[in-house]
């Protein structure tokens, strides 16, 4: 699939053949997101919030994840912008599709919840809340649980920068942190700049988020997650370090937000923040991994691909109302009248 030229030199770290995983991967989720967007704008959705811009960090974070269900696996406790790890973790684009058109058959919530909420019982894929960095206080609760439990499995939390403006992510830190009952939690913290419209310069005190890790003797590290590699070896590096040692570890992503924070202001694509799946196309060019002819045929086909699984999502049926208590609690068969 990837074509090798001898005439130049790649400076990647990473396998060619990695390289383009990551690359159909990134090409996937975004075209995913577009495709939900445009279902917003066409009317076949109520609100869109999502992650394109976040690619080259989350599918590196969600190739390396520890897949499985119960306390010797990963648990995942993430929000809205999430839907790289996923998909590169393997979930099928029909399901965020479903929800998004809030069908019976969102498999996340039977067509309840809001777009790019999702809910994986068989991945530890904890349901993302609405309400910001619910998902730092439960991700001390399976953190609690793997530590009792022993093993490699940890729990991963991520959220945005203004979020940690939150309790809950001063009660992560504490929790992880406490001496000789320290948690295997991996804290990330995807750096946009802003918390919808405030833009992060007027709030903060610390120069980094990181900062705030130091003050918890947490290790840390502030990356560039608009760089593919640097994000694959940054996670590496932490993840192994939480798995072996059952500490926690805190990254901050610097990551783009190209499509503003939601449908609700707009949804459309700011050309004036670095574009990681550009930049990471150029480089995979210029490095001679792949031809700009293979990136545009990778693109197309997964195009046509959720443009299919739109029309079939089109023509299926929303929740019966007998329904509606149906998913309140986990294992209640539901209320009916
Ligand atoms: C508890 C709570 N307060 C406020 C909101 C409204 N709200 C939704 S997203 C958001 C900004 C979040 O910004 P950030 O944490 O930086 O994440 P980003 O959306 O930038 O990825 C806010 C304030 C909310 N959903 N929940
Ligand atoms: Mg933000």
């Amino acid at each position: 699939m990837y074509a090798a030229s001898p005439m130049k030199k790649s400076k990647f770290r990473l396998e060619p053949k990695r390289l383009v995983q990551i690359h159909d991967l990134m090409v996937k989720s975004r075209v995913l997101e577009e495709r939900l967007i445009r279902m917003y704008k066409q009317s076949d959705g109520y609100f869109w919030i999502g992650g394109p811009g976040e690619e080259s960090f989350n599918v590196p974070l969600g190739l390396q994840v520890l897949k499985g269900q119960g306390v010797e696996y990963d648990y995942l406790h993430l929000h809205y912008r999430s839907s790289a790890i996923l998909t590169a973790m393997g979930m099928d684009p029909i399901g965020p599709i479903r929800q998004m058109k809030s069908v019976a058959l969102d498999p996340f919530s039977g067509g309840r919840n809001f777009g790019n909420h999702y809910s994986i019982h068989d991945w530890n894929v904890v349901p993302v809340t609405s309400t910001i960095e619910t998902q730092y206080a439960s991700a001390i609760g399976t953190a609690i649980a793997q530590k009792r439990h022993g093993g490699k499995g940890i729990s991963i939390v991520n959220g945005g920068d203004a979020g940690t403006a939150e309790g809950e992510f001063a009660s992560c830190l504490i929790w992880a942190s406490r001496p000789k009952q320290e948690l295997p939690i991996l804290i990330i913290v995807t750096n946009n700049q802003f918390g919808i419209s405030t833009p992060a310069a007027t709030q903060h005190g610390e120069h980094k988020i990181i900062d705030r890790a130091k003050a918890f003797n947490i290790k840390a590290a502030s990356i560039n997650g608009n760089d593919t590699e640097e994000s694959w070896f940054a996670i590496k590096e932490a993840m192994e370090y939480v798995r072996k040692e059952r500490k926690p570890f805190m990254i901050e992503a610097r990551v783009s937000r190209l499509y503003g924070h939601s449908s609700a202001t707009g949804a459309n694509y700011i050309s004036g923040e670095v574009d990681c799946l550009v930049d990471f196309e150029k480089e995979l060019e210029d490095g001679a991994v792949l031809t700009r002819k293979q990136m545009e045929k990778t693109r197309e086909q997964y195009s046509d691909q959720m443009l299919a699984m739109w029309q079939q999502v089109r023509q299926e049926p929303l929740p019966e109302p007998s329904t509606i208590y149906d998913h309140i609690y986990y294992g209640q068969k539901g209320r009916y009248w």
